[in-house]
């Protein structure tokens, strides 16, 4: 209760109402409501609990980063405890509560555990089948029984401009050939598609790979060279989704970091088909109108960075900057060996918002086609709905909106992230 009397006297007097990370935000949130209050955010990290919604009751209001000041809104926990372990691994105890897919350390994103390490790719031995569930012939001893008896080591393909990412559920060495837990589509089935296998402990061989026993909760990594994983900050995503908005008006947010969230294929995997457009943002938008989001960063996100999606209009998308997402690129553009296959490291990529007179537009009409569901399906939508490409010739951008909402702008002009954004400090979070 002692963050209520300040906020109070705060509104009482017209002033804008200043928050420290030591704060509950959605306590803030719920004390400014129907307020029309300018909430100023300390720098620091504001480690979220859960996901901050914001409703119609949360309309205009402004959370702004006080002046000259880094502010993250984020979804990580430190992982910490590291103690040596042989083979040159390093191990820590994460909380039965943290489950995680991505790993940051220093602000960049490890490698989860992989064969082919980075850079390699195993080859279809022909083109993944049409069954359903879907077949994979595999060449002589490329895939292992005992991943499939695991039941959660995955396959990645990149299937021309798709990716489709799905458990082994079964291995025949006898006859090479694998079933793997869900369908692919006939139109991006690729002849020797380059595919790796991701997520088992004996695939923990390379500097900089991961693996996490989601039994056990043990983490083990494999540092690069002359890291101390002790020295260095670690952050795992606790959260697959940072912030979300349902149907507030003219709610602004400026200069504020958001980052760390994750993401989910569910029991059946993840086959895309184009731009994985059902995926959802790390701050997503429904039914948003005249909202802002203006000198804002989102990074180290598992799908897209902004999502604009069912019912929003007006909105504003300013001198913005995603970066380090996982949704949205291409598999065989030259970035996409930058996610652990060589090549630079993505949190070295910078997507920059285009001008909406030039972003391109995908066709139209690619939901209902049995695509698989998410772990948290995203809402059915009757309708198509655009994406945002980025620039820089050939990186897609973390953001989507709809054709018909069709009014979101963005500025011809951006900003750069800071080195502070991409490492952010944990002094006065509470973890
Ligand atoms: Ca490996």
């Amino acid at each position: 209760m002692n963050y209520l009397l300040p906020v109070l006297l705060s509104l009482c007097l017209q002033d804008p109402v200043t928050v420290t990370p030591k704060d509950d935000l959605a306590k803030i949130r719920d004390s400014v409501r129907g307020k029309k209050a300018v909430v100023v955010l300390r720098g620091g990290t504001y480690v979220l609990p859960e996901t901050l919604v914001f409703k119609a009751e949360d309309s205009e209001t402004t959370w702004r980063a006080a002046p000259g000041e880094t502010v993250v809104l984020s979804g990580g926990r430190p992982i910490s405890g590291w103690k040596k372990a042989e083979g040159g691994l390093w191990t820590a105890q994460v909380p039965d509560e943290l489950r995680f897919n991505q790993l940051f350390i220093d602000g960049k994103r490890r490698t989860r555990a992989r064969t082919p390490n980075a850079g390699d790719f195993f080859r279809v031995d022909g083109q993944l089948t049409e069954d359903k569930p879907t077949k994979l012939k595999f060449k002589e001893g490329d895939l292992k029984a005992d991943w499939a008896a695991r039941g959660d080591v995955e396959v990645v393909a990149l299937q021309k401009w798709a990716e489709l990412r799905m458990p082994i559920v079964s291995v025949d060495a006898a006859t090479r050939t694998a079933v793997l837990s869900g369908d692919t589509y006939k139109w991006i089935i690729e002849s020797q598609a380059r595919y790796w296998v991701e997520n088992a402990p004996d695939l923990l061989d390379a500097p900089g790979e991961w693996y996490l026993d989601k039994k056990t909760g043990v983490l083990s990594y494999k540092p690069l060279d002359a890291e101390d994983p002790t020295k260095g900050v670690a952050i795992a995503p606790a959260l697959k989704q940072l912030v979300r908005i349902e149907g507030a008006k003219q709610l602004r947010f400026e200069g504020i970091t958001f980052s760390h969230a994750d993401w989910s294929i569910g029991p059946k995997g993840y086959s895309d088909t184009q731009a994985a457009i059902d995926y959802a943002g790390a701050v997503q938008a429904q039914g948003a109108v005249g909202c802002s989001f203006e000198n804002c960063v989102v990074s180290h996100v598992g799908g897209y960075g902004i999502d604009l999606s069912r019912g929003c209009k007006e909105n504003r998308i300013v001198r913005c900057e995603v970066t380090g997402h996982r949704r949205g690129r291409h598999p065989h553009r030259r970035d996409h060996a930058a996610e652990g296959r060589g090549g630079p490291d993505p949190e070295e990529r910078r997507q920059r918002l285009p001008c909406p007179r030039h972003r391109p537009r995908l066709p139209r009409g690619r939901r209902g086609l049995g695509r698989p569901q998410l772990e948290e399906p995203a809402p059915a939508q009757s309708h198509s709905r655009h994406v945002l490409f980025g620039v820089l010739d050939r990186l897609v951008l973390g953001l989507r909106t709809q054709r018909r909402a069709g009014k979101t702008s963005s500025s011809r002009t951006w900003c750069t992230t800071s080195a502070a954004a991409c490492s952010p400090t944990w002094a006065g979070s509470t973890p």
